[in-house]
């Protein structure tokens, strides 16, 4: 037992990352069930989907799971509300401070895990009372930072007192070891998910994601400060070349409309936006969430038992 898994009740620091409008309640279960955490996506949804999603979910697991508010949602305030109504008790969130929403989250006594890409944010979170961080790097699929997960975890982990959890480029038991080195108590894994028998996303997505290779991933949206990683396709193509062109930030905004509903519901390969991580190479085979956590575990446990123990 760990500070975060006794603050959290979960049996492994396993976090299943909230990806928008695919962690839905059977993913959430799945992991939750299976001794990770869960953790529903609010993102593209709104505030009555959501408090149906905490129901299904709670139909289908009695462990802890948690909820992920994307603050750049117009709605953020009404879905506060309601996971406090729904007794939600683990709040994560991306793309934005949850300053606002803090005092409110407390008092409900929630705890709140924010989702950072940076030592100086990770700060300003811990003088917010959050109760711990997620260190995300730029390995990660869809909206990301600058660094890399090697170098923000370590500087994370020497600025911030409260547990950090890692996240961006890891999907097995050599990526967890080395995020403990690094001063990491757990870790959040996106992209492995996508390939797992319980995500509700399109058969071809998740193909894509198995026969990607380390280079397979490219980050749009640079040019205007909302730099967002996918798998490589027509849509990525198009982007780019659109990105190079400076056109306006409403002509992309046309390009990228509906793009991730695409890929997820229609399983549109072509014009879908395919959010996934680097560490989609190492991705190879679809499988249920249960083996794949469980797997994770025992990989961890056999390297950190025979890893070398001195330098020398
Ligand atoms: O949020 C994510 N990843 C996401 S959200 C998302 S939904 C989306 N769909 C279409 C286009 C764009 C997004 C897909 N992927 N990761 C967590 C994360 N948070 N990454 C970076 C941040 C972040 C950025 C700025 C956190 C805080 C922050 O600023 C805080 C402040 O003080 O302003």
């Amino acid at each position: 037992m760990t500070r975060l898994t006794n603050l959290l009740g979960i049996k492994y620091p396993i976090f299943q990352g909230a990806m928008a409008q695919i962690s839905r309640h059977q993913l959430v279960a799945a992991v939750s069930n299976a001794g990770g955490l869960g953790i529903l996506a609010s993102g593209g949804l709104t505030a009555a989907q959501v408090r149906e999603e905490i129901r299904l979910t709670k139909s289908l697991t009695d462990k802890p799971f948690a909820v992920n508010l994307m603050l750049m949602m117009t709605n953020v305030a009404e879905i506060v509300e309601v996971l406090i109504e729904e007794g939600v008790k683990i709040v994560t969130t991306g793309a934005g401070t949850p300053k606002p929403y803090m005092p409110r989250l407390k008092e409900a006594g929630v705890i709140v895990i924010p989702v950072v890409p940076s030592a100086k944010l990770a700060l300003k979170m811990q003088d917010l009372g959050v109760d711990a961080i997620v260190a995300e790097g730029t390995e990660a699929g869809g909206h990301i930072g600058e660094v890399t997960t090697m170098a923000l975890t370590r500087q994370v982990a020497k600025t911030v007192t409260i547990p950090v959890i890692c996240a961006g480029g890891i999907a097995d038991g050599h990526g967890i070891a080395a995020a403990f080195a690094l001063g990491a108590e757990g870790v959040q894994l996106g992209t492995i998910f996508l390939a797992s028998e319980e995500c509700p996303i399109a058969p071809a997505y998740k193909e894509e994601v198995i026969k990607a290779d380390e280079t397979s991933t490219v980050v749009t949206g640079r040019s205007n400060r909302a730099p967002v990683r996918c798998l490589k396709n027509e849509l990525t193509d198009r982007y780019l070349q659109l990105e190079q062109q400076a056109i306006s930030r409403d002509e992309l905004e046309q390009l990228t409309m509906g793009a991730l509903s695409r890929a997820v519901y229609d399983g549109d390969v072509t014009t879908g936006s395919l959010m996934a991580g680097q560490i989609a190479g190492a991705v190879e085979a679809i499988k249920p969430v249960s083996e794949i956590i469980h797997t994770l575990v025992d990989q961890t446990n056999h390297l950190l038992s025979s890893l070398p123990n001195h330098l020398i």
